[in-house]
């Protein structure tokens, strides 16, 4: 073998290598992120949305559900979250209640959350949870949980108020860890990505200006990474009216529907589906990440305001447009169209399929 011929095979040889390399790792799929979902799912129905499209992305094999958290005081939002897991196959996943929710502050102002679907959901569709106080203690699970996952493996999805999270943050050792709760978050939880606040300008939203005094707990005082996708990241993005095309029998296209009291467009602003994609898939190619800061929480008149302020050491960011809204929509449509997989065996082992929950 001459020099020439030598290097020829040897070069061949490295093409090869290199080619089985690429087709290895593009062909091994991502660890699937494991998520604990925190909703108020009752008032808005893009939390129905968001639930739907975490199965649908579990069902590909991006996500894993640990845990759903009701964050919101109505008897309902847990049936109905118990809905919507057992139409997509997974209806043993653990469902937590929320405790000493407070609306305003300092005191609380006694309003009711009101909700258009979430009985409806429950009566209408098959499900077990008979109502969300029947469910466990939302920090009694999250603590169960996260001590049974790795380290700084599990993500945190909030898509509406911070009670829950400020009593994780506050709690003490238990039969589940002997770590208190900053202690156990900063262990076990990679980053919290949170649907609140407004960006970039100082301003009230919703889910973190209701308990008020939650919000400042949690958002200032989280001992791990925090992205929020802001109140402007979802109101651009209108998703659902594709659900239309799907029959009656579908609890996510009739919770949409309730919930506008009218059939003709059921779109909606895409607020806790953007904080869905956006924790199972990252920013690119949908957002942009800010540079480092910290949204500041403080009351002004008896409600919850955010102020961002960048500084290089912040743990953190807020997402920023991208790809245009109309696109990022068709992505979400596309995902909350899709059949469930529908598990032929549940969380716990025991044979349980779609059509047996009917
Ligand atoms: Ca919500």
């Amino acid at each position: 073998m001459n020099i020439h011929k030598f290097y020829s095979k040897l070069s061949a040889a490295f093409c090869l290598a290199a080619l089985l390399l690429w087709s290895c790792s593009a062909s091994t799929p991502a660890q699937p992120a494991k998520i604990i979902f925190d909703t108020d799912m009752a008032e808005d129905v893009d939390d129905v949305g968001a639930l739907a499209l975490l199965h649908a992305l579990a069902d590909a094999g991006e996500a894993e559900i640990l845990a759903c958290m009701v964050s919101a005081p109505h008897e309902y939002s847990g049936p109905c979250i118990d809905v919507i897991n057992t139409f997509y196959g997974r209806p043993n996943i653990p469902i937590g209640n929320v405790k000493g929710f407070q609306r305003g502050y300092p005191q609380d102002n006694g309003q009711k959350i009101p909700s258009n679907y979430a009985q409806k959901m429950a009566e209408t569709f098959p499900h077990r949870l008979k109502k969300s106080s029947d469910a466990e203690d939302a920090v009694a699970l999250y603590r169960k949980i996260l001590a049974a996952q790795p380290d700084k493996s599990v993500q945190i999805v909030s898509v509406g108020f911070l009670t829950n999270l400020k009593n994780l943050l506050n709690s003490t050792a238990d039969a589940a860890s002997p770590l208190n709760g900053e202690e156990l978050v900063a262990q076990k939880v990679s980053r919290w990505v949170c649907m609140g606040a407004i960006f970039p300008n100082r301003g009230r939203e919703y889910n973190v200006m209701m308990d008020t005094g939650a919000s400042v707990r949690a958002i200032n005082d989280w001992p791990t990474p925090i992205v929020f996708s802001g109140f402007e990241i979802g109101a651009r993005i209108f998703t659902a009216n594709a659900l239309k095309s799907k029959p009656e029998t579908n609890p996510i296209r009739m919770g949409y529907e309730w919930y506008w009291d009218k059939k003709e467009n059921i779109n909606r602003e895409s607020w806790d589906l953007t904080t869905v994609l956006y924790a199972v898939r990252g920013a690119e190619p949908y957002w942009k990440l800010s540079e480092p800061g910290k949204c500041l929480m403080c009351a002004t008149h008896g409600y919850g305001e955010s102020e961002w302020i960048p500084f290089e050491k912040g743990n953190h960011r807020y997402l920023i447009e991208k790809m245009p809204p109309a696109e990022v929509g068709a992505v979400i449509d596309e995902l909350l169209c899709r059949e469930p997989a529908l598990h032929s065996k549940s969380q716990d082992g025991q044979a349980q399929t779609h059509a047996e929950n009917q």
